[in-house]
């Protein structure tokens, strides 16, 4: 069973990819697939960032609400596992989960099934603003979440500038020169062939 996960900021089309890919492979591989979709509060959540942009947070048990979820999340895949079997499984993480933290957790199911850890694909809003691109990695989120992705993709093609696109692509390359980088419109379709290529490959059933 491999797991891959579509990240992002909030409002950067995770859902809208999700649904789109689910309903390719679907089609198109004949494979079984699963989709976990983590409200706030349910996957691993940067507290700190939630702060940043002026949510409210409490926490849990001396700060760390990180290995209650991260159970929660190898939990849920554990029943998956035994309920329906999928070869596949799309995560959706909050938007303000960091990859890595949502790889960990998948791995925490590793003991009790066995589970491939597949990619995380950050998808990139261009119409959030320039300053939420700006900046660090440590002070960042957004940059935090970017440096953090083995895809990167460029969300809303369909209506976003080709100016703005190529801004956007120059910043996340500067970020993590190291991800794949493509362009993407969930609504639209445009990219999705490329981006299952890349994130399911090698699947095994
Ligand atoms: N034009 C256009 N709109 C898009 C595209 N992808 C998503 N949207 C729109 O962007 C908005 C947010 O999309 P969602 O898929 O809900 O984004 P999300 O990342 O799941 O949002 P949260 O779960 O709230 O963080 C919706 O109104 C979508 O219809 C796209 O490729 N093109
Ligand atoms: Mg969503």
């Amino acid at each position: 069973m491999k797991v891959i996960q579509i990240a992002g900021f909030l409002g950067s089309g995770k859902t809208t990819t999700l649904i789109s890919m689910s309903k390719a492979i679907g089609q198109k591989l004949n494979k079984k697939v699963a989709v976990i979709v983590n409200e706030i509060g349910n996957a691993p959540v940067d507290a700190k960032i939630l702060e940043e942009y002026g949510l409210k947070v409490s926490t849990i048990g001396g700060g760390c609400i990180c290995c209650e979820v991260m159970v929660g999340l190898a939990d849920t895949l554990v029943l998956l596992k035994k309920a329906i079997d999928p070869d596949l499984v799309l995560i959706e993480p909050t938007g303000v989960a960091m990859p890595g933290q949502v790889k960990d957790a998948i791995l925490m199911s590793g003991s009790r099934i066995s589970v491939e850890v597949g990619l995380a694909v950050v998808l990139i809003d261009p119409f959030i603003e320039d300053d939420m691109l700006a900046g660090e990695a440590e002070d960042n989120f957004i940059v935090r979440q970017i440096a953090n992705a083995d895809i990167i993709a460029i969300n809303k093609i369909d209506v976003a500038s080709e100016t703005r696109i190529k801004q956007c692509e120059d910043r996340a390359r500067e970020i993590n020169p190291n991800a794949k980088l493509v362009r993407i419109s969930a609504l639209r379709g445009d990219g999705m062939d490329e981006l299952i290529e890349l994130m399911v490959k090698g699947i095994s059933s």
